[in-house]
């Protein structure tokens, strides 16, 4: 039996994989379980491609490296319908279901690349360089990527591909006499000391398995390597903790006493920093040396600006108590935080670029491509919108937006309140959309008057006689005047509301319950400063926002 027998290139110096055979023949048997340890073969392969990636990413930004980019254009591919059920199905542990996914879904192509390459090299080389092509495909589109950061991809590809090659040639060795799988420890011993001597089947299986452990041990350490490396070379989160922020020009008006509702158990009045929500679509969060950060102001305006951090620090900073809602909240949830920020008023910023007339959009963009669409005229009215640089007394937190992000009272985060920003184009509505309007959102997003229940908790059972209810209830910039409750189908009555800090903050409430037994339902509304009722038309949250009475079950006992 010739070596050429094969219908796959056995590996031979002589036959390079692409060369046509025209003397094919029937394969020879292949040998048993050859096609599993092919499988095995294009995991290993695959692992390379992604590690060897990793590792020399490491040496290159945050933002090229090819799992996080990949995840990325994974989520941006995602069918809404779908990223709605992975977020209701594991909540915040959204990411790590999508990364989850994105294994499974890696290691079954991979699999079937090995195969693939086992029966047909030339396959196999289209596939490692398919996957190359996906990665740098998925890297290069990142926002501030330069195409200088394929790099680490390109070396990925090769490398998987000369370990794919290696594995396969055991493989195809393997296949060369089938009959001979059993172990002869005189051959063995004979192939050790002539080198030239073909290696029998039963040496190319042991052969296979080193190689497969020695690139999985390696795929293992360039990972962990190139993680390792990442972290050390950024240095971000430790200039925030050094950061210190200048004294506000216009400091925030103290919080009067009595802002916090009476009902035990309502979340406190400003959000704890560690406590505050967070939503984004960063799945490594971006790491910014305020050296390099800078704010390019530009479209249709008079003049363009480039804002250095220095200039933020040097700038009349005011600081303000506001709090931030998520659309995606739904009635009664708590994607909601209040938290006192420190920044740059963003009418400063537009008075120095003068926008054009016509103009009635400013588009904000952050670092890694998620942007917002906010009316001009909302940022240039006399509310707190700001470019925020502190929260709660500190830096911002990494995955608040530092070095700087946005806040604007009185709208939804999803138009607003861009983390990591680094571009503001002033534009119109008619000629750009930001990154949730393309996915089906409202290009526009208002905050909602909302009631919300937070004690005593859905379901709870509570003890029979005085039950305290209380809650949070918002409207920012109109305010909220009354919360009303109501009791199973009783009448809706006024609850005590708390002092209000602002219009521009949430306001808490509180209501004495003489609570018999059996179930119940409590129900409660507000009405916002302009004297309008919180709508009991139940919406979900897509297009822009979630509206309806709350209802809460309780088991009075
Ligand atoms: N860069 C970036 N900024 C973003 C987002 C995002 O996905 N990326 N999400 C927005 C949304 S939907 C909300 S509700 C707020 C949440 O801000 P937080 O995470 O600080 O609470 O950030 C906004 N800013
Ligand atoms: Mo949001």
């Amino acid at each position: 039996m010739s070596r050429g027998e094969a219908d796959h290139p056995p590996g031979d110096r002589l036959r390079t994989p692409c060369m046509k055979r025209h003397n094919k023949q029937k394969p020879t048997q292949r040998p048993q379980g050859a096609t599993a340890l092919a499988a095995v073969a294009g995991v290993a392969a695959a692992g390379v491609v992604l590690s060897v990636a990793e590792l020399a990413g490491a040496f290159f930004t945050a933002r090229a490296a090819p799992a996080i980019a990949l995840g990325s254009t994974f989520i941006d591919f995602t069918p809404p319908w779908l990223k709605d059920f992975a977020i209701d199905t594991f909540g915040t542990n959204d990411k790590t279901a999508l990364f989850v996914g994105m294994a499974a879904t890696i290691l079954v192509l991979a699999c079937v690349l090995g195969v693939v390459a086992y029966r047909k090299w030339a396959l196999g080389v289209a596939g490692v360089l398919l996957m190359g092509a996906v990665i740098v495909a998925s890297v290069v589109t990142r926002a501030g990527v330069k195409p200088f950061d394929a790099i680490p991809a390109l070396v990925g590809t090769a490398a998987g591909l000369a370990v794919l090659r290696l594995l396969a040639t055991r493989l195809w060795r393997m296949q060369q006499r089938p009959d001979m799988s059993a172990d002869l420890p005189s051959r063995d011993s004979k192939e050790s000391t002539n080198p030239k001597r073909p290696e029998g089947p039963a040496a190319s299986r042991r052969a296979f398995f080193a190689a497969t452990g020695v690139t999985a041990a390696a795929a293992v350490l360039a990972a962990t390597g190139g993680r390792l490396l990442g972290a050390a070379r950024s240095n971000v989160a430790q200039a925030r903790e050094s950061l210190q922020l200048p004294a506000p020009a216009k400091p925030a008006p103290a919080v009067p006493a009595g802002v916090q509702s009476r009902a035990a158990g309502v979340t406190p009045w400003l959000t704890p920093t560690k406590d505050f929500y967070r939503v984004d679509t960063a799945l490594s969060v971006p790491e910014i040396n305020v050296q390099d950060w800078e704010l390019r102001v530009h479209g249709l305006v008079e003049e363009e600006v480039r804002l250095r951090f220095q200039d933020l620090l040097d700038a009349e900073l005011i600081e303000s108590h506001v709090s931030l809602t998520c659309v995606s909240d739904p009635v009664g949830g708590d994607l909601a935080g209040n938290a006192k920020w420190l920044g740059m008023p963003i009418r400063e910023v537009l008075k120095m670029v003068r926008p054009q007339a016509g103009a009635d959009m400013v588009l904000s963009t952050s670092i890694d491509g998620f942007s917002a669409s906010t009316p001009l005229e909302v940022l240039q009215d006399g509310r707190d919108a700001m470019l925020a640089i502190g929260m709660n007394g500190e830096a911002l937190p990494l995955e608040h937006g530092y070095p700087v992000r946005m806040v604007v009272p009185g709208l939804y985060g999803f138009v607003s309140a861009t983390k990591w920003v680094v571009d503001l184009e002033v534009t119109r509505f008619a000629d750009s959309t930001a990154y949730w309007t393309q996915r089906g959102w409202s290009e526009r997003g208002p905050i909602k008057t909302m009631a919300r229940v937070e004690v005593p908790r859905p379901f709870a059972k509570v003890a029979a006689g005085r039950v305290t209810i209380g809650g949070a209830a918002w409207a920012q910039t109109r305010g909220i005047t009354k919360v009303e409750v109501q009791i199973d189908n009783g009448p809706w009555t006024e609850a005590e509301l708390s002092t209000e800090a602002s219009l521009i903050t949430w306001r808490q409430w509180s209501f004495d319950w003489d609570a018999t037994a059996g179930p119940h339902y409590i129900k409660a509304r507000a009405t916002d400063g302009a004297g309008e009722l919180q709508t009991d038309q139940r919406a979900d949250p897509v297009p822009d926002g979630s509206s309806g009475w709350q209802s809460v079950m309780v088991t009075v006992e």
